[in-house]
């Protein structure tokens, strides 16, 4: 029997023993569900080993199996957990299908990465007996990606999802619409995609650089309604929900370009082709707000989510204050200023989506002027203790709002991730993997209840600089794999040496599966890959 050496997992488990034993896929090897809540996961599990092994890998009804999927009723193991025995068999337990399908992603980084190959691969597949029980920290794990600055074919966005579900990921923020695009077909408004989904030409290199060069290339491009419900199919099978944002009542350019009523401005539009805060915003008239109903209503269709992002940063107030006809809005409805007409209008949204059984969720400047009952917060700004965006953040959860942490302090992974001259280009800044890995989503001063509303962390993809899946890959990875531990971990038994160590085999299965991932073995040259 050969040494056995500790698994290479991410997220580790919180608690892992080897024991004897080994466990051998085989041609011969049959996956068993022992009751019909299983079933699932035991399928999504043999569909992802088939490519690589080859194997037939049969699933059946029944306690009996190569690996046997069972639920069982373990309090303690909350919504997500699970355990996981490794001998000459393997059984994966759990309260919830969730848990079970958390289970059978440890099962596959327990194989030789080849196993995320998607051709068959002639090797062995064996796993040293190991006991594993674990369970999540946080309830929202997410990762967020902007599609708006970049369009994403829905072929790479579904493999992006499949590598976050593998990593424990249970939240996918999909920004939808922005400025330089709008990536959601909405059949009541057909213009948002014929006109919003298309830009003449892109800048070229940095935003801050003079003189501004462009690439006179068209681009865009957009999700229809049936590719959308396809990939929702997709995530909810690997217990991802996906969160989308429409992003208003900044941001919305691209939508303005296509119907310039909803606009402040006579000035026509075009779609941006610029990055940075953009001054073009919704008019607050009636029929705006209509269109707004409108658009959330086919999104609610389409996403079975009970959080709908609605955005809600940077909205630049200036052509407010120069409209004649929102001022005069302004004074008929008693507002006293500019951010109380912002409450007032998020307020609404906030109302309808409650109307709908949803919740709002919007960025922490939704929150300035006053928050919408019960709105969640997903607080971004995090440069520095005591900024704008803390003290937002703090006020919120102690008035009994849920936050999600997503600071551009360390989960922007947009930003730079080595000083290295070569580096690719970004948009500034610097988040080396060892500032997300050691980044604690905490606020002090908390008391149990309060700390409670923290639902957990995401990482932002903004791909202004990321033009495709491959540059968004190498921004992502390592990066979110860090996350993906923090999100799952308790803090003291986080583990930045070890997880360094780990990671050479994470990368294994990046090249197997074909994500384009930085390097992590720059950090730590002394490792060697096992
Ligand atoms: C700020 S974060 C934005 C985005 C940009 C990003 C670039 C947030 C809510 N708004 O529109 O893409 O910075 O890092």
């Amino acid at each position: 029997m050969s040494t056995s050496i500790a698994p290479s997992l991410i997220p580790q488990p919180i608690e892992l023993n080897p024991i004897n034993g080994t466990f051998e896929l085989s041609a011969d090897s049959t996956i068993a569900f022992a009751d019909e809540a299983a079933r699932q996961p035991a399928e999504l599990l043999a569909t992802q080993l088939r490519p690589a092994t080859g194997f037939k890998l049969p699933v059946k009804p029944n306690t009996k199996g190569s690996i046997v999927f069972q639920t069982q009723k373990d309090p303690a193991l909350g919504p997500e957990g699970y355990e996981l025995r490794v001998t000459s068999h393997i059984s994966i337990e759990a309260p919830s299908v969730a848990g079970l399908f958390y289970g059978s992603q440890t099962l596959r980084q327990l194989l030789p990465p080849e196993i995320y190959a998607s051709k068959k691969i002639s090797k062995g597949w064996t796993i040293q007996g190991v006991e594993i029980r674990d369970l999540p920290r946080f309830r929202w794990r997410g990762m967020h990606l902007d599609v708006a600055r970049h369009f994403m074919p829905k072929k790479e966005v579904l493999h992006f999802i499949d590598t976050l579900a593998s990593l424990k990921f249970n939240t996918f923020h999909w920004h939808l619409t922005d400025d330089q695009g709008w990536r959601i077909e909405i059949k009541k408004y057909p213009k948002l995609t014929t006109i919003g989904a298309w830009r003449k030409e892109t800048l070229v290199g940095h935003n801050d650089d003079r003189p501004r060069r462009y690439d006179g290339l068209c681009h865009g491009g957009f999700y229809t309604q049936s590719d959308l419900r396809e990939v929702v199919a997709y995530a909810t099978e690997r217990h991802i929900r996906i969160v989308p944002e429409i992003d208003m009542p900044g941001h919305m350019q691209a939508a303005i370009a296509a119907y310039p009523e909803l606009g402040c401005t006579e000035h026509p539009l075009e779609v941006m082709k610029e990055w940075g805060i953009c001054k073009n915003i919704l008019n607050l008239e009636e029929s705006t707000f209509q269109f707004c109903k409108d658009v959330l209503t086919e999104v609610m269709d389409l996403f079975p989510s009970e959080f709908i992002h609605i955005g809600g940063d940077e909205a630049e107030k200036e052509q407010w204050e120069a409209s004649e006809r929102i001022q005069d809005l302004r004074k008929k409805r008693g507002l006293n200023n500019m951010q109380a007409m912002q409450s007032e209008f998020i307020q609404r949204i906030a109302d309808f989506l409650k109307s709908n059984n949803r919740r709002l969720i919007g960025w922490d400047e939704i929150a300035e002027g006053g928050l919408a009952e019960k709105a969640t917060i997903m607080w971004w700004r995090g440069e520095s203790l005591g900024n704008v965006g803390f003290e937002i953040a703090k006020k919120s959860v102690q008035n009994g709002h849920d936050l999600v942490i997503a600071v551009n302090s360390h989960l922007y992974f947009d930003a730079y991730q080595s000083m290295d001259p070569h580096e690719p280009l970004a948009i500034g800044e610097f988040i080396p993997l060892e500032s997300t890995y050691s980044f604690e989503p905490e606020i002090e001063g908390l008391n149990h209840t309060e700390a409670a509303h923290i639902l957990g962390v995401q990482g932002q993809l903004w791909t202004e600089y990321m033009p495709d899946i491959e540059k968004v890959e190498y921004m992502a990875f390592p990066r979110a794999c860090a996350l993906a531990e923090l999100a799952w971990l308790p803090k003291k038994k986080k583990n930045f040496a070890t997880f360094l160590r780990r990671m050479q085999m994470q990368e294994k299965r990046f090249a197997a599966t074909g994500v384009n991932f930085r390097k992590s073995k720059s950090v730590m040259p002394h490792t060697t890959a096992p």
